[in-house]
């Protein structure tokens, strides 16, 4: 289904009065408003095909309805998205999940919805019917070399999926470790690994990027062949300058100062990209903002001053991608809060006073460098977020608009109450 323009304008039009106020006010307390503004319009933050349905776990799934049945379903539920918001304005796929059967017709379609493909995801992470190698001991670090082929001949024909769509960068997330002490020889799972990735390397396209992407843990409970930003920084950096590590936030272990990471990893130009989500204890995949806002703020802080200080692109020049599932709330509305949560953040970290927290960290000022962090954090800068998306002719207020306009029912009634999405 598609969201009408007018019910925007007319949501819109009710809203203004009060938007117009906080604006006003938001604006007068803030120096650089229409800076920030613009930028927040060009941002865009990449929906993850797998995070359109209802998530489960290992207990059981209950699902919502009107969950999206195919690949065209995804994408007209991320168009509804970015209609609303105008910052999900591309899409993340799995395969094979979500394989297009005819990529020129999934292109065109995408295009419509004005929504662009973003990473590629390979999975060898479970066993595909049919398939003849089973990744039940690993993928690209098994033991047997025809295991380690079937996993880098699917990377490569994902890289082709993702040629076909206009996409440019491939995220490998390998679920490869051990369960037990002494299931695996490390530094032989360890080259195992390398080896397979170059060799996918070797197939990447020149304009491409390749996201090597972290996990502490889970579903391996010893060990993680990829299990940490260092493995993952020592990977890219053997594989060359087209590969970077991917932040997953959900996929550190209790307390990690991501922040630092982040800084670092940029600082040695091999951040690539991240997976937007929260979490209270594991790989939680929450929605974004949900539980640690302030652990976001101080991750998008060192983003911004890193990137500033390598005068990179904010919107374009890393992957911004959610990763996330829900089990007990509404997929779309789950993404539309995630998607807020990461332009409320982003807009903070750009209200950052640069040049005072600078001085306060030469003066050793602990106090006023806190008092400028927070300062920033404390800002309620939802009326400039609500007005890049006016600018972009999305909508002031998302999830109200998505419930008022009934969507839920109405996808639903055309899909019916019992359709299941594939992913998690
Ligand atoms: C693994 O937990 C992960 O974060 C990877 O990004 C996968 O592609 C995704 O989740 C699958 O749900
Ligand atoms: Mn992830």
């Amino acid at each position: 289904m598609e969201l009408e323009k007018y019910k925007i304008e007319a949501h819109n039009d009710d809203a203004l009065q009060t938007h117009n106020r906080r604006l006003a006010f938001v604006a007068a307390e803030v120096e650089n408003a229409e800076a920030i503004i613009q930028k927040l319009v060009d941002f865009q933050v990449a929906i993850p095909s797998w995070a359109l349905g209802t998530g489960g776990t290992r207990f059981g799934r209950f699902s919502g309805g009107g969950e999206p049945r195919n690949l065209e379903e995804k994408i007209a539920d991320i168009g509804l998205l970015h209609a609303l918001n105008k910052s999900s304005g591309a899409i993340s796929l799995h395969i094979p999940w979500d394989i297009p059967e005819n990529t020129t017709n999934i292109k065109a379609l995408a295009a419509q919805y004005g929504i662009q493909f973003d990473a590629m995801n390979s999975n060898t992470f479970q066993d595909q019917p049919g398939q003849e190698l089973s990744y039940k001991f690993g993928s690209m670090q098994h033991v047997d070399k025809a295991v380690r082929q079937q996993a880098i001949d699917h990377n490569i024909e994902v890289i082709k999926y993702g040629q076909a769509l206009g996409s440019n960068s491939l995220t490998v997330w390998l679920s490869d470790g051990s369960c037990f002490p002494g299931q695996l020889n490390f530094r032989k799972a360890f080259q195992n690994t390398l080896e397979s990735l170059q060799q996918v390397y070797a197939a990447l396209p020149a304009d491409w990027k390749m996201f090597v992407e972290y996990k502490a843990f889970e579903p391996n409970f010893y060990s993680t062949t990829v299990g940490d930003w260092g493995q993952s920084y020592l990977y890219a950096s053997k594989l060359g300058d087209q590969a970077y590590t991917l932040v997953d936030l959900g996929h550190h272990l209790p307390n990690a100062n991501i922040e630092q990471i982040v800084a670092l990893l940029l600082m040695e130009g091999k951040l690539g990209g991240f997976h937007f989500n929260d979490s209270k204890y594991g790989d939680d995949d929450l929605t974004v903002g949900s539980i640690k806002p302030y652990q976001l703020f101080l991750i998008f802080n060192e983003l911004v001053e890193g990137m500033d200080a390598k005068g990179m692109n904010h919107a374009t020049d890393l992957g911004w991608m959610i990763d996330a599932s829900h089990n007990v709330k509404d997929p779309l509305e789950d993404l539309l809060q995630s998607v807020e949560a990461i332009m409320i953040t982003y807009a903070q970290a750009l209200l950052v006073d640069r040049k005072k927290l600078a001085a306060a960290q030469a003066d050793n000022d602990v106090v006023t460098a806190q008092e400028v962090l927070q300062q920033a954090f404390r800002t309620d800068v939802r009326a400039l977020v609500a007005e890049a998306r006016l600018r972009s002719g999305g909508a002031l207020q998302p999830l109200a608009l998505y419930r008022s306009a009934d969507i839920r029912a109405q996808l639903i009634k055309q899909r019916g109450a019992k359709t299941v999405a594939t992913g998690l």
